[in-house]
Order: structure tokens, then C-alpha cells, then sequence
């Protein structure tokens, strides 16, 4: 099969790394029609935490950002990272890192692909059978893989927010593709008790901050984890949720506002603070020493890990 491709693509026909770019509204009608959809769970046992959920805002500097009532107080309902830093900027090498513990060389927000022997942190799972789920606020189908504008024109969901999209590794698989979910999709798989055991949440481009202010997102992220924390179906006393910020303004240090919440943090150590130097690859690193998982041998073997 794999020989026919490029002659596929001579006659039109897309591959799988580009077959759903499409923004006309017939070709998206007829892909969320028919595009598969995943809601995969399991109970493999961590050392720390049996689900871990990780939630991303948009460029805001930790001073900025633990200065919001809304931030604040989420912080004291758990543990607050003072020394977290992004790993450069802009916004997509950053969300590319936090599943790759490496850049993979993106410097920019374009429409990137990195090649398909490159592995991600769903490797990792997989291999274990640790179940995975992306949920992106106002992705219109399943496995979208282009920009997405709402019906008055303005952008709510982007692949640059999206981690694993630029990853052939995951677009080639529909199986992968059929995981990378909208907020919709979050909602069923949380009412039917089916939410995986790893995943990332983006809100769309006004939730996160990116095109409103740190107010909304702050007062978004209160409003949509505080249910949440007390909904069995999301939080037991093994869920871990980190809630942090893709990168900081491009003039400060890059340190950003970074929070440890859910049953999973001791209660003794509910409303404290911890100095460790972290950043977006104590992600990968937490997670593989948590489920013995190996590692990508990419930054994530030298990053320290949450816990
Ligand atoms: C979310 O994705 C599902 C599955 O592809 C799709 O049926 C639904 O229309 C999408 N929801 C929105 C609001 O776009
Ligand atoms: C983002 O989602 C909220 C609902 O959570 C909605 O009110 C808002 O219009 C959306 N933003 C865009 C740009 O679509
Ligand atoms: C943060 O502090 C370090 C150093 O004291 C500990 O080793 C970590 O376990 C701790 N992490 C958390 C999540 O509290």
C-alpha cells in the first residue's frame, strides 16, 4: 500500500497527514460525518496518580497570571509550581514539547509536520495500555487537522494548540486521529464515565486567553474545573491535574503560572508552594516514571519530575 502513496497524491488523493485540512463547510459536513471517534479507558495503576489532566492557557507571565483572583484561588486548592518555566516561544514548539520532550526543530506557529519515526508520549502509553485522549474546545470533528473559525468568523480552535497534530506519527493513524477529540466529546465521554487516563485540554482561542485577556481565561478555568473536582467521573483520589500556560510574553523570563490540583495531591500539601525548577518536559517525565513507561530519550531523561 505504502508504494501507492505518492501516486495517490499525484491523482488528488489525500494521504492520511492531510486528508482532513479541509475548511470548505461540504468537506467538513461530510468528514464529521463519517470520521471515527475513540473513547478508550483503562486502569493501569500509577505509583502517584492513576489519570493525569493537563489544561493549557495562553501567554501570560506568572506574575500576571497568579495575580488573578480566579488563578489564585485555584492555586490555593493545590499546590503551586513558583519556578516553572515554557521552553521558548512562540506558542506551537511549546505544545509540540509538552508530548515530544523535544522542539523537533518547529520555531514557528505554521502548518508543520514532523516525521513519522518520531515518537510522542502515546507511544509510550500505548505500549502500556494507558489510554489517551486529546479534547480541543471547537475542533469540529474528530481528527480535524487545519485552523477553525466559528460561524461569525472569528478563530476558536487552532492545530498550533494542538500537541500531537504536527506528529505524523499520530496523523497517519487513524486510530491516533480518532482520539484527538473537541470539548463535546469531553462532556459524553465524562458523562458516560469514559474519560481516558491521560489527556490535554485546550479551550478555544477566547477560553484560553490568547485572543481575550487573562480575566476570561482565569475566570474559564474556575468555572470549568470547579465541577469538575467534585465529579467522580473526573476526579477520584488518583486524578492529577496540572493546569499551566503554554509560554510567558515574549519580553519576560518566560516562568509561568503552573498548578498541581485533584485527588491525587496530598491533602497535607493542599494550598502549599514548591520552588523546584520545572518545565514543560517534567511533563513527559512525570508520567513515564509514573507508569514505568521508559522514556523518548529526548529532554525528558534529564527533566525533573513533579513528584
Ligand atoms: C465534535 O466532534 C464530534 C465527533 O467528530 C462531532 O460529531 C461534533 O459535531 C463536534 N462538535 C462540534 C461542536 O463541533
Ligand atoms: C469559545 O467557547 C465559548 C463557550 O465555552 C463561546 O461562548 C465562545 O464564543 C467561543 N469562542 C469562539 C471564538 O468561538
Ligand atoms: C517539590 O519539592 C521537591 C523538593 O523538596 C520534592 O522532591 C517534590 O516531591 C515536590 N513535589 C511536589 C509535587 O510536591
Amino acid at each position: 500500500m505504502k508504494s501507492y502513496l505518492p501516486l495517490l497524491a499525484l491523482l488528488g488523493v489525500a494521504t492520511a497527514q492531510t486528508q482532513y485540512t479541509s475548511t470548505a463547510s461540504a468537506a467538513v459536513a461530510a468528514a464529521r460525518a463519517t470520521a471515527l471517534t475513540l473513547s478508550p479507558t483503562s486502569s493501569v495503576a500509577g505509583t502517584k496518580f492513576d489519570r493525569f489532566v493537563q489544561i493549557w492557557l495562553e501567554n501570560t507571565d506568572y506574575s500576571k497570571a497568579i495575580a488573578n483572583a480566579d488563578l489564585a484561588y485555584l492555586a490555593s486548592r493545590g499546590i503551586s509550581l513558583t519556578n516553572y518555566f515554557a521552553i521558548t516561544h512562540p506558542s506551537q514548539p511549546n505544545y509540540v514539547a509538552a508530548v515530544g520532550a523535544s522542539t523537533n526543530g518547529i520555531t514557528d506557529d505554521g502548518f508543520r509536520r514532523i516525521g513519522s519515526s518520531v515518537k510522542t508520549i502515546v507511544d509510550l502509553l500505548e505500549a502500556k495500555g494507558v489510554s489517551w485522549s486529546i479534547y480541543q474546545e471547537d475542533m469540529p470533528y474528530s481528527g480535524f487537522e487545519a485552523d477553525w473559525k466559528n460561524s461569525a468568523g472569528s478563530t476558536d480552535y487552532v492545530r498550533k494548540h494542538n500537541p500531537l497534530m504536527s506528529y505524523d506519527s499520530v496523523t497517519s493513524d487513524l486510530n491516533r486521529l480518532a482520539k484527538c477529540k473537541n470539548l463535546t466529546m469531553f462532556n459524553k465521554d465524562l458523562a458516560a464515565n469514559k474519560l481516558p487516563q491521560w489527556m490535554f485540554i485546550t479551550p478555544n482561542m477566547t477560553n484560553d486567553g490568547h485572543d481575550s485577556s487573562i480575566s476570561v481565561a482565569g475566570k474559564w478555568a474556575r468555572n470549568f474545573l470547579t465541577p469538575l473536582l467534585t465529579n467522580s467521573n473526573f476526579n477520584t483520589a488518583r486524578t492529577l491535574v496540572h493546569l499551566t500556560f503554554d509560554e510567558g510574553s515574549t519580553t519576560g523570563t518566560n516562568q509561568i503560572y503552573s498548578v498541581l490540583l485533584g485527588g491525587a495531591v496530598p491533602s497535607s500539601k493542599v494550598g502549599t508552594t514548591n520552588n523546584t525548577r520545572y518545565n514543560h518536559y517534567s511533563l513527559t517525565k512525570t508520567v513515564e516514571l509514573n507508569w514505568g513507561l521508559g522514556n523518548l530519550g529526548q529532554n525528558d531523561v534529564s527533566a525533573a519530575a513533579f513528584f
